[in-house]
């Protein structure tokens, strides 16, 4: 129910005299609703008169008819609280124009015209950060994938392409770099300071212009193109960052290289530019030749970044770079096909990521990833395929299932072409739609076509939400080993019978006496059943299945903890080996939180996780990057998704209980990993990343098992750090202890890096995240720190987002933590509803949670709801939660 608009007259007259007028939703808009636009924009012309607090625009439109299109005798163009200050068609002014809402409607009788508009706005006064907007004194834009309308009246949809040539004009002092999309073609001075004009040869849609115009400094570099073309690069930064952006360029340069070699795609301008900006709605922006960077993916040397944030940097940047091809040569014909450029990307950044760090961690990190947040997506009331049929505000599908669930999808398409074939189909969508605004059926087709694969069921994955779940029974007779899959597509929101889904699965089966398989498999599971039979096995063997993570779906089986313990060990796929570690595990711990286990069962599973830990500890001919994976307890979130309904004091306390027994039993070889892994751990090689990691892990388990022991070792650690890795990892097991040294080291650190707001984050989230029975009182006294600022997005979520994974504070029983959440909603929602809206999505898990939990999440919901004037994001993200 529509609670925040439903009349409350109790006649039933709902159209009392003078009574305000009621509020109308939303819009809902319809994929299957499109239609092309009536005009095409060939050339657009834009002029800007900068300034921070007023901004003269001045737009010039050569628009002609779409044959394709209506024979409309008027235009419609978007805006955004925008208004007309000079109308021109023709080069004469115009006054037939008319408002219709936000957008401006111009009456136009011809076969092509010229139209000029002028309009004015004030980038300081905009803190939602879509559109032209001030950060630090720098001017900056954001328009996907609907800012370019709060800048000029304009058809703002991906499927209007057109060719840009921007000139901009302002003081050289405030304004000495002066950067938009394309080339430089020209610049010089004039009577208000300085000028340059960018001309971008490529043709495309509104949401990837850029501008920025501010006070920085650049690292430059060049790269030589397959064909031999010479390429400037530059990453814009403020003159003090300048030496924290060599890994970036570095990245920028590899992710160049690789994607002509690994893709076959080439640079297309004589220019790339990245900029960094430190207020910023998320992580960075791919507009043709100006990609605009969060400062948290550019910036980065050993001191104040995590080896994980060296990896996101890296992975950013080729994110970005990728979507030079996957996005902007082919673009997206409307919002609905948003996963055709972002799964598509995501995938490429992933194989990217895998080529640079080795493919079975990276492999591992994004499952779990997915995992975390996009499983619980899918099984939540903001479940969606990854190719949506409605939508009211677009900024609302930028998720998890748009972009991970997406990539997945296009990576079982290649695990059942084989990557060369997948290859032959990547170039012919490339080939096929170079300069068009395609779909995901097109993209599906051209890998059919290219790839040789017949995919008519397979669309089912892009037209059904929720996590396919997978039975796995393995009987054994004789000498035959019979496995049968059983697959069952969970209901969602607006969808409640599903179809089969092909779903490919590779597989092998392991002698036990041997510890080895004879050859793995790819089954393809495409009916509800299918039953497999393997000859030749006189003993039962064990299954290893969805190795490499093949297929993103749950697999559910009965199997024995010796089997586990055996591929743990054995099992030559890593991401078997790391899964068999996490079955083992959630098998215990679920069965433990059901409350339904004796103390002999708990001492039993509990000895058999503790071997299996042990080998991988002492383990020689394990990488220690790998060591650290094999090392992880399942997630909380992980293993609340694996419960109908959870209860997440109970998750809580079994898992730590857990950990403190792993810490108490395996302490010496604990600490001993700790001290080796410590003689290991200076540089940036990839052995040393992996020492830190290890370090890292056996803190963890050390703090539960023995806090005073844990408390000397991360001090000493923090101490002697020559890394923010080993400094964050030590500073993170003493924000969760009590005691004197978690005290001093907070201040140390905050002392140390006050003045690097990257840094200051991190000090916000390990505080906002911990794990110590304060946390909310912690969490409010943040919230009240100088340093804390709702108009900066960063820090918002290093403190609020970092706080939504407590299990102690976010899900603290007497509701407060929700309460805290709808707060920060509420009143940031005015400011930057696109940030507020992500608050919502922890909210909406109430119908998995015990009633206690579930009564007061929902009511924080309802008391969002009730808010008038909501925005269009956070009113769509509630009203979906509610249900
Ligand atoms: N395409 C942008 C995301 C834009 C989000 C707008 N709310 C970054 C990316 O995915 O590469
Ligand atoms: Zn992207």
């Amino acid at each position: 129910m529509d609670i925040a608009r439903t009349p409350s007259t109790p006649d039933g007259n709902y159209q009392m005299a003078d009574a305000p007028p009621e509020p109308v939703d939303p819009p809902l808009i319809r994929r299957e609703d499109y239609k092309p636009f009536d005009w095409l924009v060939p050339q657009t012309r834009l002029d800007f008169a900068l300034g921070v607090e007023s901004t003269r625009v001045t737009a010039t439109l050569s628009v002609a008819r779409n044959p394709a299109g209506e024979q409309a005798g008027e235009i419609r163009l978007n805006g955004d609280g925008l208004t007309p200050l000079e109308v021109a068609v023709d080069g004469q002014a115009s006054n037939s124009w008319r408002m219709d809402g936000n957008d401006l409607i111009l009456p136009l009788a011809g076969e092509a015209h010229e139209i000029r508009l002028v309009t004015e706005i004030d980038p300081a006064a905009n803190s939602q950060l879509m559109g032209l907007y001030a950060s630090n004194g720098m001017l900056c834009t954001q328009c996907e994938a609907e800012g370019f309308r709060r800048i000029a009246f304009f058809p703002d949809r991906p499927d209007v392409l057109s060719t840009y040539t921007v000139r901009m004009s302002g003081e050289r002092q405030a304004f000495p770099v002066l950067l938009s999309n394309g080339n430089l073609v020209a610049q010089g001075e004039d009577s208000s300071g300085h000028w340059a004009e960018w001309h971008d040869p490529w043709p495309k849609p509104s949401y990837l212009f850029a501008l920025v115009a501010g006070d920085l400094v650049a690292r430059r570099d060049t790269f030589t193109t397959m064909s031999g073309r010479t390429v400037d690069l530059a990453i814009w930064v403020r003159a003090e960052d300048l030496d924290r952006t060599e890994h970036a360029m570095e990245s920028l340069i590899r992710s160049m290289r690789w994607d002509e070699e690994v893709f076959g795609r080439e640079y297309d301008l004589d220019q790339f530019n990245i900029v960094a900006v430190g207020d910023f709605n998320m992580g960075a922006m791919e507009n043709k030749g100006l990609n605009v960077f969060n400062t948290k993916y550019v910036l980065a040397d050993p001191e104040t970044a995590t080896d994980g944030d060296y990896d996101g940097v890296e992975g950013v940047i080729a994110h970005e770079y990728f979507h030079n091809w996957s996005g902007n040569r082919v673009t997206c014909r409307d919002w609905f096909q948003l996963s055709l450029k972002e799964g598509f990307t995501v995938l490429r950044d992933q194989l990217f990521s895998e080529g640079m760090r080795g493919a079975a961690v990276k492999r591992i990190e994004d499952v779990r990833l997915l995992r975390s947040v996009q499983f619980p997506e899918d099984s939540g009331p903001l479940a969606h395929p990854i190719r949506p049929d409605s939508f009211r505000e677009i900024g609302n599908f930028y998720t998890p299932t748009i972009y991970n669930k997406g990539a997945e999808v296009i990576r079982m398409m290649r695990t059942m072409a084989g990557p060369e074939r997948f290859r032959q189909g990547t170039d012919l969508y490339f080939e096929r739609h170079d300069g068009e605004a395609a779909t995901c059926e097109d993209f599906i087709r051209a890998i059919e076509d290219g790839a040789g694969l017949d995919l008519t069921q397979f669309r089912l994955w892009y037209a059904q939400a929720g996590t396919p779940k997978v039975e796995a029974v393995l009987e054994h007779d004789g000498e035959t080993a019979t496995l049968t899959l059983r697959q069952m597509v969970p209901p969602t929101p607006d969808q409640r019978t599903k179809l089969p889904v092909p779903i490919p699965l590779r597989l092998a089966l392991f002698d036990r006496a041997t510890g080895r398989h004879s050859g793995e498999q790819l089954v393809v599971l495409s009916e509800v059943e299918s039953v497999v039979r393997f000859a030749g096995f006189a003993e039962k063997p064990v299954l290893s299945i969805n190795r490499g993570f093949s297929a993103p779906v749950a697999i559910e089986r009965t199997v024995e903890p010796d089997d586990l313990v055996f591929l743990a060990r054995h099992d030559d796929d890593a991401f078997a080996r790391y899964e068999a570690m996490q079955e083992l595990i959630v098998g215990h711990l679920v069965s433990a939180i059901g409350g339904g286990l004796t103390d002999a069962a708990r001492i039993e599973a509990r000895q058999a996780i503790g071997g299996a830990l042990s080998a991988i500890l002492t383990d020689p001919e394990l990488d220690d990057a790998m060591r650290g994976e094999l090392m992880m307890l399942p997630s909380q979130t992980y293993l609340s998704e694996q419960l109908l309904v959870a209860d997440p004091g109970a998750i809580h306390a079994e898992r730590e209980a857990l950990k403190a027994w792993l810490g108490r039993t395996l302490e010496g070889e604990l600490a001993a990993l700790h001290q080796r892994a410590s003689s290991q751990s200076a540089g940036m090689g990839h052995a040393a990343r992996g020492a830190r990691k290890v370090k890292g892990q056996a803190l963890v388990f050390l703090a539960a098992g023995n806090p005073e022991l844990a408390a000397r070792t991360a001090a000493s650690q923090y101490d002697a750090a020559e890394t923010m890795t080993d400094r964050q990892a030590a500073l993170m097991v003493l924000t969760g202890l009590p005691g004197a040294e978690r005290t001093h080291k907070l201040i140390d650190f905050y002392n140390r890096f006050q003045n690097d707001p990257l840094v200051i984050d991190k000090w916000f989230s390990l505080q906002a995240s911990s794990l110590h029975p304060q946390v909310i009182e912690h969490v409010k006294a943040l919230a009240r720190h100088p340093d804390f600022n709702l108009k900066n997005p960063n820090r918002v979520r290093s403190l609020f987002m970092a706080f939504t994974g407590t299990p102690l504070g976010f899900h603290a029983a007497s509701g407060e933590g929700y309460r805290m959440i709808a707060d920060l909603i509420l009143a940031l929602d005015p400011i930057n509803p696109s940030t507020a809206a992500r608050f919502v999505t922890p909210l909406g898990r109430w119908r998995r949670l015990e009633p206690g939990r579930a009564a007061l999440m929902r009511g924080e919901l309802e008391r969002i709801a009730a808010k008038a004037g909501l925005s269009r994001d956070t009113f769509e993200q509630v009203t979906r939660s509610l249900g």
